[in-house]
């Protein structure tokens, strides 16, 4: 190993968000400044840890995914690390990494993503530490790391390490150093063999009439897909759609969402498919269609939870620990809870909260919102397994294979039945003005602290009366490690248990990303089958007037609604 010291100086902004740092392209094409990011990490690990340690490295295989990947390797080599295993061609999913640094025991791991934005010369690239649990590193550690990027002064680097060919499986080495090339599509579909019942999932499958699609939107599932869904599962070619990944998304936006996966969302609006599914980026996130039927996030995750003991993996576990979701989730997983009497928590949003809770045996399914949902097989969210999770839960529902096919909607519509319902929507309001998204939050919160909306009345046009019952600023105190977290979101809360949150993202590049959340539960039977946004209007106009945000940013409408 050649090693040189170079000279460098702070770059400003370096703060990782919800989940790790996401910028521009170009601000990460300038100089050092991945470099300077990845010896902060380092630093912040320390020399004791390093020395000889085994790290996980891999992206979604947006533009810059290569070159990022060779100076990290050089930089790792230079600072101590022993072995960096690397996915093929470079690319790992967010899920595969975390289930390859729990397998090989690695140290940790840097993940290569910025997730659902979009990327391409002009879009977005991120990089994110996972510790050795295999999931996010927990908000002191990137504290730390921020502190780190604002004293930098000197990158140790390696100048005669370089992997020529990520293409082929294997080892490159060089004295006290190497780099493994690892097939991580086989590893994740060891782990997933051991979650689920493949031959019950092959045969749904083989059913007749029965047709599955699947979206990986450019992103880095379509490699896992390939492998799981039609070799192993005998899902047929052309119902795996953009499975090739690519650099740019091929110059889409990798959210699985209503508005961003058109080309499913259209297909299953036509009725010509029983399931529809899409992953985004990194595979992490899920979105789930029955044939024209849209499974909320919320819904999707309090489903799986109380048909647990169709997926074996939750039965060897002897049923559930415990449930947990992101505080502006709907509050439909609480209820599964409930009645399944077993511990339930509310944490910020990010996948990071979740770890604690799945490492001291509290936790087995988790979710949030935002298309994510995960158990503790693994330390984040997984799309591939969420997915699988519906597969098995359909075919547990069609053991009769005489029998007509018990739909994606009509296992929801029972749930709701049983449960009651949580109507959910999220309105994003995009690239606003940064100043102006602080002052809408700082009105809300001045509202807020006054206290003075507790026990206001709003009456809708449906003739409900909404009165608020408690209004706050969330703060979450780990139960585990004790830490707190504070300012994760406004919540007005009313006496029916309707919920209306104000929170600024943690994701984004450019300016500010206002997202509103909208929760009201419903049990009367006659009111179950309503349309959403009808069924949240009151809610709605409730949020717009209290925050005065179409005045004060000039947006009157949502850029996503979901
Ligand atoms: C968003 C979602 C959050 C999710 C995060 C990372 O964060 O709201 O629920 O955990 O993205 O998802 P924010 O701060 O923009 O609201 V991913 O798929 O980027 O790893
Ligand atoms: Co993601």
């Amino acid at each position: 190993l050649v090693i040189k010291q170079i000279e460098t100086k702070p770059f400003e902004g370096q703060k990782p968000g919800t989940s790790g740092l996401r910028k521009r392209v170009v601000e990460f094409e300038k100089g050092l400044y991945l470099h300077n990011f990845v010896q902060s990490i380092f630093n912040v690990l320390g020399s004791d840890k390093l020395k000889g340690s085994t790290l996980v490295v891999g992206g979604d295989g947006r533009y810059f995914n290569s070159q990022a990947l060779q100076i990290i390797f050089a930089i790792a080599a230079a600072n101590g690390v022993g072995k960096i295993l690397v996915g093929q061609d470079g690319l790992l999913s967010t899920p595969a990494l975390s289930a390859v640094v729990r397998a090989r025991k690695a140290l940790g791991a840097i993940i290569l993503t910025a997730s659902h934005n979009p990327g391409g010369k002009h879009g977005d690239f991120g990089i994110k530490y996972n510790v050795s649990n295999g999931g996010p590193a927990p908000e002191a550690f990137t504290n730390k790391i921020f502190d780190e990027t604002k004293k930098i002064s000197v990158i140790h680097m390696a100048d005669n390490v370089r992997v020529a060919d990520l293409s082929k499986l294997g080892t490159t080495e060089w004295t006290g150093f190497q780099v493994e090339v690892i097939d991580s599509v086989e590893e994740y579909w060891q782990l997933m063999q051991t979650v689920f019942d493949m031959k019950q999932i092959k045969e749904l499958v083989a059913r007749k009439g029965f047709v599955f699609n699947f979206d990986a939107m450019s992103g880095v599932t379509g490699v896992y897909a390939q492998r799981i869904f039609e070799k192993e599962l005998g899902v047929a070619k052309d119902c795996l759609i953009n499975c090739v990944p690519s650099e740019d998304f091929n110059g889409g936006h990798p959210d699985p969402n209503l508005t961003y996966a058109p080309e499913l969302v259209k297909k299953m609006n036509a009725g010509l498919f029983d399931v529809g599914c899409a992953s985004d980026g990194d595979g992490d996130r899920n979105m789930v269609l029955g044939k024209r039927f849209f499974v909320n996030p919320s819904d999707s995750v309090a489903v799986i939870a109380a048909n647990w003991d169709a997926i074996p993996y939750f039965r060897a576990a002897g049923g559930l620990k415990g449930l947990a979701r992101s505080m502006p989730t709907s509050a439909a997983l609480d209820l599964v809870a409930t009645r399944a009497m077993v511990p339930f928590f509310e944490v910020p949003t990010g996948w990071k909260f979740f770890g604690n809770l799945m490492d001291t045996d509290q936790l087995s399914i988790c979710g949030e919102e935002s298309f994510g949902t995960g158990s503790d097989h693994i330390r984040e969210k997984d799309g591939i397994w969420a997915i699988l999770c519906w597969l098995q839960i359909l075919a547990h529902h069609n053991k009769d294979t005489t029998k007509e096919l018990v739909s994606i909607e009509s296992i929801v519509h029972n749930h709701w039945r049983k449960y009651g319902r949580n109507y959910y929507s999220r309105y994003d309001y995009e690239e606003v003005d940064t100043k102006l998204g602080d002052e809408v939050m700082k009105q809300i919160a001045d509202t807020i602290a006054t206290k003075s909306l507790v026990g206001r009345k709003f009456t809708g046009s449906d003739g409900v009366e909404y009165e608020i019952a408690s209004v706050d600023d969330f703060e979450y105190k780990d139960p585990v490690d004790h830490s707190v977290s504070s300012h994760q979101g406004l919540r007005i809360r009313f006496k029916d248990g309707s919920r209306i949150i104000f929170r600024l993202s943690g994701t984004g590049s450019t300016g500010a990303t206002i997202r509103l959340y909208f929760d009201k539960y419903e049990q009367r039977e006659s009111h179950l089958f309503d349309d959403t946004q009808k069924h949240l209007s009151t809610l709605i106009n409730i949020a717009l007037e209290l925050s005065n945000l179409q005045k004060i940013t000039g947006r009157n409408e949502p850029n996503v609604i979901t």
